[in-house]
């Protein structure tokens, strides 16, 4: 179903239908795997449809799930990345030498990564803010500044920012504003809906689903910054392959299902948490005692399965997450299976201890990736390793 068909759908219906056609040949009702490095042409310089010349720049599989994550997204084009990091890569790549980025400090450790070792030595800018506060991005704002990159809920902190706001201000100033959507997923939050320039995802999460798989999705409601995104992908190389395509549209295809379910036991567990006597703190948007709650509510139609909580302890913490039977001790999220995981010394390792410290990443903190299995296991689970 192409994007103009999906119109005033419901969001179950798009996560099943869009982008998906009968194959034209034999009319399977699946999108093929077209696992081909390239396509005969005809006559030279004339491919056969269009843009089929080559695999890194077009491939059907791949389109398929670009129609679909654009749909879901609300917006109009797709561009599919082999992984998350590549896709907030490709969105930073727009800019040049001499440009300023400000973004949220508190992302993905990855993330930092890369803007600090990487493209900062190709003489872009990074600043740092702490985006629940709007007006320190407005602070933080330099005639220079092209892109806002904000993550909302961040990883691990569950901390929002004002999607709203910040785009306001970004376009006010000149700048973009791109939104990292893992947490979320587009079942819970369409940044592009908010103003938002580019949503992003580490498709390794929640849109595939499955944890068999790296990827990375883009989706933007305009035209000219699709075709700057799908011209970097096609000179820099970060191309997913048709079967990882294949299995994220399938993944994608029960996205609102398997979200509603995560919500529901996200929600029960941050509530179980936060009465439990050896926990100090539980960070989840949809608790009350969450300081951003209202925002939560205003921008986000469900929580997630992302919860974390302060043990006090590194010793604390690792008694809690190496002895859990369902939770496994891995890196990832959002895959139908419970992960739990100590960022500071996994997924948020690269990032310097004293900033780690500020935002709150101590050694004691856990991080769950709430799955998709019964809630009385999951919480038999917790109830073991915490007594
Ligand atoms: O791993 P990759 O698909 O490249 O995605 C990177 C990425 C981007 N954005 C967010 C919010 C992320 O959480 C990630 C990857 N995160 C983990 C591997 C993790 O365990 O937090």
């Amino acid at each position: 179903m192409d994007h103009e068909a999906t119109k005033g759908l419901s969001f179950g219906t798009i996560a099943i239908h869009a982008g998906v056609e009968p194959e034209p040949v034999t009319g399977a009702i699946m999108t093929p795997i077209f696992q081909t490095s390239t396509y005969v042409q005809p006559a030279v310089g004339e491919p056969r449809a269009g843009s089929y010349d080559y695999g890194r720049t077009a491939n059907p599989t791949r389109e398929a799930l670009e129609a679909n994550i654009a749909a879901l997204e609300g917006g109009t084009h797709g561009i599919a990345f082999a992984s998350g990091l590549a896709g907030i890569e490709a969105v930073v790549k727009r800019l040049s030498a001499g440009d300023h980025v400000v973004s949220e400090e508190n992302t993905y450790g990855g993330t930092t990564r890369m803007f600090n070792h990487v493209l900062s030595r190709l003489g872009i800018e990074f600043s740092y803010v702490d985006s629940r506060d709007t007006q320190a991005v407005a602070d933080a704002m330099r005639p220079e500044t092209k892109l806002v990159h904000v993550e909302t809920p961040t990883n691990p902190m569950m901390r929002l920012c004002d999607i709203e706001a910040i785009a306001a201000l970004a376009h006010d100033a000149g700048a973009l504003l791109s939104v990292d959507n893992t947490f979320a997923s587009p079942y819970n939050q369409r940044p592009l809906l908010l103003g938002a320039d580019f949503t992003l995802h580490s498709s390794t999460k929640y849109v595939n689903g499955h944890s068999d798989l790296i990827g990375g999705l883009v989706a933007v409601a305009d035209e000219g910054l699709a075709e700057d995104l799908y011209f970097i992908r096609k000179s820099t190389g970060a191309v997913p392959g048709p079967m990882d395509c294949w299995l994220t549209l399938r993944g994608a295809k029960t996205l609102h299902v398997r979200m509603e379910r995560h919500n529901e036991n996200g929600l029960a567990i941050a509530r179980w948490l936060e009465d439990h006597p050896r926990v100090d703190r539980v960070f989840y948007p949809g608790l009350e005692s969450h300081e951003q709650h209202e925002l939560a509510k205003r921008q986000m139609s469900g929580f997630t399965g992302m919860v974390s909580v302060d043990v006090g302890t590194l010793e604390r913490a690792k008694a809690f997450t190496e002895h859990m039977q369902l939770f496994a001790l891995a890196e990832s999220l959002g895959g139908i299976e419970s992960l739990v995981n100590v960022p500071a010394l996994m997924t948020h390792a690269s990032v310097p201890e004293d900033r780690r410290e500020a935002m709150g990443i101590t050694p004691g903190l856990v991080r769950l990736s709430v799955g998709i299995e019964d809630i009385d296991d999951l919480i038999a689970d917790l109830d073991r390793v915490l007594g």
